[in-house]
C-alpha cells in the first residue's frame, strides 16, 4: 500500500514537472522592460524624465563603456536615457573612445533627485554622491552583492557572474533584438578585453568570449591581441608620473594578524618594460618604505604580453610570508600565471593569522 502511494505521488510529481516545463516558452522570450517598469515608476517619478546611466567612481573602461552602450540601447527603445561618468576617465578608456570615435559622457558630481541606472557596481561606497536621494530604477552588474543600495520601487536587477558588465549589455541588445552599431560594438569589445585582461583572467566565461568574438566582428577589428596591446600601451606607460603616483594608481590595503598590508598592482607591456619598472620602483621603495605606515608593502608588477607577474615585497618577514602564502620557491617571486589579487590577499591573510595563532 505504502509502495503504491509512493508510486502515485512520484507519478503525480513527474507529470506535474513535465506540464510545468511544457508551459514555459521555448526559444526566444521577449518582454518589454520599460512597459513593466512603467507600472512602478509612475509612483515615484515622471516617466518622461531623463534617466542617467552611470558606473562607479574612479571609472574604468567597463564602467564607462557599459554606461554609454546601455544608454544607447535604451534610446533605441525610445527611453529617455543618457550616460554619465562620476570621475575622470583613464588613459585606456580614452584610447577606446577615441579609437571608435565615441564622445566621453559628461561628468556629474551629484545624482540626487534623478532617475538612475547603475552599471558595473552595486554598493553605495563606489557610487556617485547623492545616490541615497536618487531614484534607482535598474542595476546591471557582475560583482559580489553588498546590498546597501535602496530603491523606492521594485526594480530590474540584472547580475551575472561574468567577466564584464559589457557582456551583459551585449546580451540585453540581443534580448531586445536591437542591432549593435560599429561604435557601440567597438567600445563594448574594448571594455570586455579590459575587464578580462584580453579574455585571460580567471573570471572570463564562455559568454564573455562569445560576446567579444561577435563584437570584434561588428567592430571590424582584425587582430584582437594587437588591438589589446595598443589599448594598453598608453595605459602602462605611466608617462609623467612619479613613482609614488604609479604605486598608488591601483592600491588596496588589508589587515591580518595585527599587521597592516599595502598591495599595489602595476601593469607593463612586456618583459623589458617589467624589468625597467621593477628597478625604478624598487629604488624608490628602498627609501620610501621607512617613511610610510604599512607593516608590509607588496607591489605586483604585471606583464601583459606573457601574462606573468613579479612581486616586490617590503617589510619585516614580508618575503617569508609571501613565499609561504603562495608556495613560491623562486626568489624573485615570479608568478607564471597571473593569480588574482583577491586570492593572493586571502593567502597572505591566512598565513599571517596562522602565525598569530602559533605565536
Ligand atoms: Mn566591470
Amino acid at each position: 500500500m505504502k509502495a503504491l502511494k509512493f508510486f502515485l505521488r512520484m507519478w503525480g510529481f513527474i507529470v506535474g514537472m513535465v506540464l510545468t516545463f511544457a508551459a514555459l516558452p521555448v526559444g526566444e522570450c521577449k518582454f518589454d522592460v520599460d512597459d513593466i517598469r512603467s507600472a512602478f515608476i509612475e509612483e515615484v517619478e515622471e516617466i518622461d524624465k531623463t534617466t542617467y546611466v552611470i558606473g562607479h567612481t574612479c571609472p574604468d573602461s567597463d564602467t564607462v563603456c557599459s554606461a554609454i552602450a546601455y544608454a544607447n540601447l535604451k534610446q533605441k527603445l525610445n527611453v529617455k536615457c543618457e550616460p554619465r561618468i562620476s570621475g575622470k576617465i583613464n588613459k585606456e578608456t580614452d584610447f577606446i573612445l577615441k579609437y571608435f570615435d565615441v564622445d566621453a559622457p559628461p561628468l556629474i558630481d551629484n545624482i540626487s533627485g534623478q532617475n538612475i541606472i547603475l552599471v558595473d557596481h552595486n554598493v553605495s561606497a563606489q557610487a556617485v554622491s547623492g545616490i541615497e536621494a536618487a531614484c534607482v530604477v535598474e542595476i546591471i552588474d557582475h560583482h559580489n552583492l553588498f546590498g546597501d543600495i535602496k530603491s523606492k520601487t521594485p526594480i530590474f536587477y540584472l547580475t551575472m557572474p561574468v567577466g564584464s558588465t559589457s557582456t551583459i549589455i551585449w546580451l540585453c541588445y540581443r534580448q531586445n533584438n536591437v542591432a549593435i552599431d560599429k561604435k557601440m560594438a567597438g567600445i563594448m569589445f574594448g571594455a570586455i578585453l579590459s575587464d578580462t585582461d584580453n579574455l585571460r583572467s580567471a573570471n572570463t566565461t564562455n559568454l564573455d568570449k562569445e560576446a567579444a568574438e561577435n563584437l570584434q566582428k561588428i567592430a571590424a577589428i582584425a587582430d584582437r591581441n594587437k588591438f589589446f596591446v595598443e589599448m594598453e600601451r598608453d595605459f602602462t606607460s605611466y608617462d609623467g608620473m612619479s613613482e609614488r603616483e604609479i604605486i598608488f594608481t591601483d592600491f588596496k590595503e588589508f589587515c591580518a594578524g595585527g599587521r597592516r598590508c599595502g598591495w599595489s598592482t602595476v601593469a607593463t607591456l612586456n618583459l623589458a618594460e617589467r624589468d625597467n619598472l621593477k628597478v625604478r620602483l624598487d629604488d624608490f621603495m628602498q627609501k620610501f618604505f621607512a617613511t610610510q605606515e604599512f607593516d608590509m608593502f607588496f607591489i605586483k608588477v604585471h606583464e601583459i604580453e606573457s601574462y606573468t607577474a613579479e612581486i616586490l615585497a617590503y617589510g619585516a618577514d614580508a618575503r617569508e610570508i609571501l613565499s609561504a602564502a603562495l608556495g613560491l620557491t623562486d626568489e624573485n617571486f615570479i608568478l607564471e600565471t597571473n593569480i588574482p589579487n583577491k586570492k593572493i590577499a586571502r593567502a597572505i591573510t591566512a598565513t599571517l593569522e596562522n602565525l598569530k595563532l602559533v605565536a
